[in-house]
């Protein structure tokens, strides 16, 4: 019985390695600019779900499990698609 809740433990406390990413960037204003950037992103292995929230200006990130996206690579990433990042928050998914 100890035994099974062991392995239970385990198990669960691997889902903890995917992470979530908040994003806010400045300068996305409409519908459009969340499409370039959500498809920017969808190409990166990494990412398994990206949301925009635009009355928020916050880009969600989820990574897949134990993948990471370094912070460099996606303010190149927004920068280069014309906005700015004015911070990143990580956070593991509950
Ligand atoms: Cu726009």
């Amino acid at each position: 019985m100890k035994f099974i809740f062991a392995v239970l433990l385990v198990s669960m406390s691997s889902f903890s390695f995917a992470e979530s990413i908040k994003v806010t960037v400045n300068g996305m204003v409409c519908s459009m600019c969340a499409q370039g950037i959500e498809k920017k992103f969808k190409k990166i292995d990494a990412v398994k779900d990206i949301k925009v929230d635009l009355d928020n200006k916050i880009v969600i990130l989820e990574t897949k499990d134990k993948q990471d996206i370094e912070d460099a690579v996606i303010t190149k990433m927004i920068t280069e698609s014309g906005y700015n990042v004015s911070s990143i928050k990580r956070g593991a998914n509950e």
